[in-house]
């Protein structure tokens, strides 16, 4: 049965990878869901929207986190949302699989050094995709 992914990849935190994101993402979609497909595109807006209707995007989402498989984030661009979703997925134990770039960041040590993170650091994007399958067991 198609798993129910949460993607978590940076919004405000800043939007270089998006394209990244986006290529995995459409990866995820070959065989699973991705509840979070927004992440992935271009044209999103990243400014501020006033309280009442970032409180509805921060609902939709936990709503979505609580009833996910299985947490995938791209943490290469630092993002205050999404280590805020790791820690949210941690506490209602859904399982976590983060990717980044080694070479060009360090992970946060609230994340390396917190074992209910599994961390796969890459060095070419192409290494991401044989180890998603692995995690989404094809
Ligand atoms: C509308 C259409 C697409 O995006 C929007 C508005 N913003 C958000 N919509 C949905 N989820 C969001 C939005 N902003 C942040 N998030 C969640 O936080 C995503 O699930 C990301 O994984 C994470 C990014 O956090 P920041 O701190 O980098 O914004």
């Amino acid at each position: 049965m198609a798993k129910k992914i949460y993607f978590a990849g940076s919004i405000r935190g800043g939007r270089v990878d998006a394209d990244l994101y986006r290529r995995i993402i459409e990866y995820i979609q070959r065989t699973d869901i991705v509840l979070t497909e927004h992440v992935g595109k271009s044209n999103l807006s990243l400014t501020e929207q006033g309280r009442e209707r970032d409180a509805r995007i921060y609902n939709q989402d936990t709503a979505w986190l609580r009833e996910s498989d299985l947490l995938i984030g791209e943490c290469t661009c630092p993002s205050l949302g999404v280590g805020y979703e790791l820690a949210y997925a941690e506490r209602f134990g859904i399982p976590c699989h983060l990717f980044y770039d080694k070479t060009k960041t360090q992970l946060s040590a609230m994340l390396t050094g917190d074992p209910y993170f599994h961390i796969y650091p890459y060095e070419r994007e192409e290494d991401i995709y044989p180890l998603l399958d692995e995690i989404l067991g094809k």
